[in-house]
């Protein structure tokens, strides 16, 4: 099977330098992942518990006790190791890879004779495996497996983790499919689906593909595979919360219909978009055998949806906190938003998957819109304490006294019982590198700007980009083209769709991008010498933004953009009770460079208006008379929000329009 011809540049082809992503790269390397190592090992004092590690030593006969925490505890364990894996690809180091083979080690122990593997089930209910796949998570801990073993094998070489993931593979394989005497089930969380798809990519196995194709076919298929399950239980579920009921609704596990009938987003965010992107790559590979659009119209639907109806500003997604899920078009609640992490990450999957699909700057654009706003606000600067839940506005006093409010943390965490997002963020900008460039023969896109050098070959010849850059802060984008023979190319070069004036320019002269544009990449094609440079301007004044008057949370509110960087006020520059500033839809701003954030970010300064809070005495309600005084206000990167002392933020600000 055949997808298009796009490449992606190894991680080892891509080094990272001295920018915003690069340091982001950096720090996952020298701190997240020793300190992610300690957690799993239960090594973080004060920390929330993960035993993750603990858990494969026992079903692996070398400790004795209990399977302890969640039933999908060996994903955060196989997460890090993925992470691991795209640090030792673009950054060798023999400490991090002996770890990394231990580990292997550990986990073929844990594996079973007949290729199973999944710690809770080998320790705490053996006879029980596959008997509950809505709720249990099998098959979700099997896909982050293949995928850390992808990566492992890509980065390294060695062959023990793919082979481990082989082997469990085809024991799903055996279990799972149409044919008779197979179950006809799907994962409830859906994740093993693109795992498949890049099992089969470096296996050249069509059977993984066969398999991925078939759990997305079969999801939402009458008779219901979650309902039969149930019903072969004795109606029984896994959670102490279920049990009555044989799921939450069909909708959670967007398992309501079959997928390619799906037209809006709808349960939980991270298991919908892990299946969109599972569909996305499935359309690429349907596309290119059969040109049946049909996977590629379904994927244009959805994305439409959550990026047009159902996204936050800051690339957040999933509104509400009950079932971690979507809710409904323009529903964006700011303060009790879950936006959690892992969403945002996924639907930064989702994106760089629509991209290879069909090149266009608007799914670029949302990659790097959740990647500077909502996915690097799950991290502190230090690397050592998290996020999962990344809304727009914090009271404290609210978060710590209100039931609806009790999801929201206001200071980041050292681990969590449900450490989903720490890792996940570790594989994500353990793995950056590969989300920059896009190649074939003809063309190079350019997807996301920031300082690094990256080697490809182009017709048998070898051709190196370097960027020079100082973005999102700054709006000069120098890229120096190496090729010791001229090369004829195409350089593809996005223009995000938040810049009204772009200019670019090859070596020197500006050049008109009327007539070169092509959904949104100005192609830039000649014959490419040594030392061509291209200068790209991308003009970042601060934007006042507005939501679309759908969102009732936003009315009359505006939010400070500036490049693809989304700003918030925070209490230690502006004082309590932000609700209490409003910000003329008229007034300018200036931005300078702080200096008390570690890796100098802009920030931007300007005036609002202050309600005068004193002289209410003993009244809470009297006859309106306003009274506002002047101050000036400070905004700082959303994304940094929480690192310096606690206390109030907000994204959306109250605007105050002139008639
Ligand atoms: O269920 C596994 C992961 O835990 C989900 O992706 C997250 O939303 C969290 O619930
Ligand atoms: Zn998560």
């Amino acid at each position: 099977m055949m997808k298009n011809n796009l490449k992606t540049v190894p991680l080892k082809h891509v080094r990272l330098g001295n920018g915003l992503l690069g340091r982001k790269n950096e720090l996952i390397r020298r701190e997240v992942l020793p300190y992610q190592w300690k957690a799993l090992n239960n090594d973080i004092p004060g920390a929330d518990q993960s035993n993750a590690v603990e858990n494969f030593r026992i079903a692996a006969g070398e400790s004795q006790g209990e399977f302890a925490g969640l039933v999908f505890q060996d994903s955060d364990l196989y997460k890090w190791l993925e992470a691991t894996a795209y640090s030792l690809a673009t950054h060798p180091e023999k400490k991090l890879e002996d770890l990394s083979d231990n580990v292997i080690d550990l986990i073929e122990k844990a594996q079973q004779p007949d290729g199973y593997l999944n710690t809770y089930f080998t320790i705490a209910e053996p006879e029980k495996r596959w008997t509950n796949l809505a709720e249990c998570h099998e098959l979700y801990c099997a896909g982050h497996l293949i995928e850390a073993a992808v990566a492992y094998y890509q980065a390294t070489g060695k062959r023990k983790l793919l082979d481990i993931a082989v082997r469990l593979a085809d024991h799903i394989d055996g279990k799972f499919g149409p044919d008779p005497g197979k179950l006809r089930g799907y994962p409830g969380h859906q994740e093993i689906e693109l795992a498949l798809v890049k099992l089969f990519e470096v296996t050249g196995d069509d059977k993984y593909i066969r398999l991925a194709r078939y759990f997305l076919e079969e999801r939402g298929r009458e008779p219901h595979y979650f309902d039969l399950e149930w019903e072969k239980r004795g109606r029984t579920g896994f959670w102490p919360s279920s049990g009555t009921e044989p799921d939450r609704g069909k909708e959670y596990f967007q398992a309501h219909k079959p997928v390619l009938e799906q037209e809006t987003a709808v349960g939980h965010a991270v298991r919908a978009l892990y299946m969109y992107s599972a569909m996305a790559d499935m359309a690429a590979y349907v596309l290119a055998e059969t040109g049946d659009r049909s996977w590629v119209a379904a994927c244009r639907r959805l994305w439409e949806n959550v990026t047009g109806k159902q996204l936050y500003i800051t690339g957040g997604v999933g509104a509400d906190a009950y079932s971690e899920a979507f809710t409904f078009d323009y529903d964006l609640p700011d303060d009790t938003a879950y936006t959690e992490t892992c969403a945002a990450i996924a639907l930064v999957f989702f994106a760089w998957r629509m991209l290879q699909l069909q090149p266009a700057a608007e799914y670029a654009d949302v990659m790097e819109k959740a990647l500077y706003n909502g996915i690097l606000s799950g991290i502190a600067e230090d690397g050592k304490s998290f996020f999962y839940v990344n809304p727009l506005a914090v009271h404290p006093e609210t978060c710590a006294k209100r039931y609806d409010h009790r999801h929201v943390k206001t200071v980041r965490q050292k681990w969590f019982g449900c450490a989903c997002c720490p890792p996940n963020l570790a594989r994500l900008f353990a793995s950056i590198g590969g989300y920059i460039y896009l190649y074939n023969n003809e063309r190079i896109y350019i997807n996301l700007y920031t300082n690094n050098t990256a080697r490809c070959r182009i017709k048998d010849r070898e051709v190196t980009l370097t960027q020079k850059t100082n973005y999102p802060w700054e709006e000069k984008v120098r890229i120096e083209i190496s090729s010791p023979e001229a090369t004829r190319f195409t350089l593809a070069l996005r223009l995000p769709g938040w810049c009204k004036r772009p200019a670019v320019s090859v070596n020197g002269e500006e050049i008109a991008l009327a007539g070169i544009m092509e959904n949104g990449y100005a192609l830039i094609g000649r014959e490419w010498k040594n030392g061509d440079t291209v200068e790209l301007t991308l003009a970042m004044p601060v934007e006042k933004m507005a939501a679309h008057p759908g969102v009732k949370e936003n009315a009359g509110k505006i939010a400070l953009q500036r490049g693809p960087v989304v700003y918030c006020l925070e209490e230690v520059d502006n004082g309590a009770n932000l609700h209490n500033l409003v910000i003329s839809t008229e007034t300018g701003f200036t931005t300078e460079f702080a200096e008390d954030f570690p890796g100098k970010v802009v920030v931007i300064k300007g005036e609002a208006f202050r309600t005068v809070e004193t002289g209410w005495e003993n009244e809470l309600y009297r006859p309106l008379s306003r009274q506002r005084e002047k101050v000036g206000i400070k905004a700082v990167p959303y994304y940094t929000w929480g690192n310096r002392s606690p206390g109030e933020m907000r994204v959306w600000i109250r605007a105050l329009d002139r008639e």
